[in-house]
């Protein structure tokens, strides 16, 4: 009974894919594709701070943007802006989901104010920012709080369909003032997709002989578009990848893995996939 649900649950899992598009802890500030912009002009943006030599933060590294300058003791008004590196979202995307820490350097002036969202990168004269969040801090997320924001994107809402879409996730400090430094850490995109979407027709894609003891053939109409085959234990763990350059007449060989249930997760150069369950004998 308890193999059985285990069973159900892969099954489940790989029916719906979540995969990361790209992460970061803000320790890659120096080497990353990031674009910061000063849209005030003021000479102020986002910036990384060593938080480890500072008081504010004993752990990480973090960028902050300031609403207050304290060497000078002056207030900013900022509208300063920082991008991700670029990054492409896979066809038949249904939905996106960007995360990002922030809190207030101090919790007593906490009322920083900020926009998370995605930036399309079609060219500098089509570029349009997809702003889905915006709020403003308060003393709840502190630097002993930081808050977790997470939105999702759903395709449907997007000024265009974002499948194929080049794009950057942004964080925007902007119309507050005289408040002291908002600060972001541990920014996340993850695409989500579906099974059940055109362009790989996997119902008809077979795997044969099952059981086998050591080949398997890959049968079905569109079969030519596949770009990579995973293969999962029972515990859901990857024990063999290969590319679709490692197919021999589109047959591989599972020879060196133990007698057991197994699952093949076919993947199509959209990132479409299907899961099916082998019997290695
Ligand atoms: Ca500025
Ligand atoms: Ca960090």
């Amino acid at each position: 009974m308890k193999k059985i649900t285990l069973l159900a649950l892969l099954v489940g899992f790989f029916s719906y894919s979540q995969d990361p598009l790209w992460s970061t802890d803000c320790d890659d500030y120096a080497t990353a594709d990031y674009l910061v912009i000063d849209a005030d002009g003021d000479t102020f943006g986002f910036q990384a701070m060593n938080a480890a030599e500072s008081e504010l933060d004993p752990v990480t590294i973090a960028f902050f943007s300031e609403s207050f300058h304290n060497d000078t003791l002056t207030a900013l008004t900022p509208d300063n802006w920082i991008f991700s590196p670029e990054m492409t979202i896979p066809a038949n995307t249904e939905s996106v989901t960007i995360s990002v820490d922030v809190y207030a350097a101090d919790s007593s002036w906490a009322g920083e104010k900020f926009s998370i969202g995605l930036y399309e990168s079609v060219g500098t004269e089509d570029a349009q920012s997809l702003p889905f969040h915006t709020e403003i801090l308060t003393s709840a997320a502190s630097v002993d709080s930081p808050k977790t924001v997470s939105i999702t994107i759903e395709n449907v809402d997007a000024v265009t369909n974002f499948s194929n879409l080049t794009v950057r996730m942004f964080v925007r400090h902007w119309d507050c003032t005289d408040m002291f430094r908002l600060v972001i850490d541990n920014m996340s995109v993850t695409v989500n997709s579906s099974l059940s979407v055109e362009g790989f027709n996997t119902s008809d894609v077979e795997l044969y002989p099952n059981p086998t003891n050591g080949l398997i053939n890959i049968a079905g109409t569109d079969i030519r578009n596949i770009k990579e085959i995973s293969i999962f234990n029972q515990l859901g763990q990857k024990v063999m990848n290969l590319n679709a350059s490692q197919l021999n007449n589109n047959s591989f060989d599972i020879s060196d893995l133990n007698k057991g249930i197994y699952f093949v997760q076919l993947k199509d150069n959209s990132n479409n996939s299907k899961t099916m369950k082998i019997v290695k004998e």
